[in-house]
């Protein structure tokens, strides 16, 4: 049989092809188009709008990333908001966390979470089981809005600025974030690839920089988002990235036990070392 091919056309200029064996499963929702493919290079890949979100051979980059940073940074984070995240993934690694009592996900689409639960189960684990998990079917940017909930940690795994995720990139959103966030709060969000999505990481900085007093940019290398290192920013009003030590953050690590494949005490802080060229865009932020 001839090899089949997936291309994902996220990028005007550059196309990204898996091939895969198998479409897993497809469903048209009422926000997107998702399927689950069956990829040679790497296992099981969800996609919404034929975008990659996360294969299960890499998702654990993003996935450690996106949650581990503000975690280990945040002195002592309690109760963890995800906005998205519907497969699981940032749940897994956030319930990790020996301080965390509850963590609250907010994804719009439940299609997307019965989806991955089903035929990607290994990004969740058994986070929608978890007795601390409190899943809300809602749009984040309403319940953010809308809620009397505070948090100490607030992770926005969304889809690209183009679709439903559209208003997570607002101002206006930024703002009810840092609303619901007490203390010494820590918030972050990916910004995309930043060669092929040179503008994400800038814009989102010049937004949140508006709403919180830290804003800080890192990076970190995730084979499928392709196009040179992938961005991600965290904003606190009061909380520096680099504050803590590679002594406490040592003794954090080693504390909760973590088993990490990318995470490690010192990439926490090599990530906000940035290249020239990623660290020039942001010049003017
Ligand atoms: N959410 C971010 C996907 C970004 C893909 N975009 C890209 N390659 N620029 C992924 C959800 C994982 N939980």
């Amino acid at each position: 049989m001839p090899t089949r091919w997936f291309t994902e056309t996220l990028h005007r200029h550059v196309r990204q092809a898996l091939a895969y064996t198998r479409v897993i499963a497809q469903e048209k929702t009422p926000f997107q188009k998702m399927s689950i493919l069956e990829t040679e290079a790497y296992g099981r890949a969800l996609t919404l709008d034929g975008i990659v979100q996360t294969t299960e051979g890499d998702e654990y980059i993003y996935h450690e990333m996106m949650t581990h940073i503000p975690m280990f940074a945040h002195p002592n984070p309690r109760k963890i908001l995800v906005i998205g995240g519907g497969d699981g993934g940032i749940a897994r690694e956030a319930l990790r966390h020996p301080e965390v009592e509850k963590v609250v996900m907010v994804e719009i689409d439940p299609s997307v979470v019965k989806f991955c639960r089903r035929y990607i189960p290994k990004i969740c684990g058994k986070a929608f089981q978890h007795p601390k998990l409190e899943l809300v079917i809602d749009d984040g940017a309403r319940y953010v809005r809308e809620t009397d909930e505070r948090f100490d940690v607030a992770i926005i795994d969304s889809t690209d600025p183009i679709g439903p995720a559209t208003v997570l990139f607002e101002t206006e959103f930024y703002r009810n974030v840092a609303q619901v966030l007490r203390g010494p709060g820590i918030m972050v969000r990916q910004t995309g690839s930043s060669f092929l999505q040179p503008s994400e990481m800038p814009e989102a900085a010049s937004r949140l920089k508006k709403v919180f007093r830290v804003v800080a940019p890192y990076v970190a290398a995730v084979p499928t988002y392709v196009g040179g290192f992938f961005g991600f920013l965290f904003a606190s009003h009061q909380i520096q990235p680099l504050r803590a030590t590679p002594a406490h953050l040592e003794a954090r690590y080693r504390r909760a036990r973590l088993v990490c494949r990318y995470y490690t005490p010192a990439i926490h802080r090599a990530s906000f070392s940035l290249p020239a060229n990623v660290r020039a865009r942001l010049e003017h932020a």
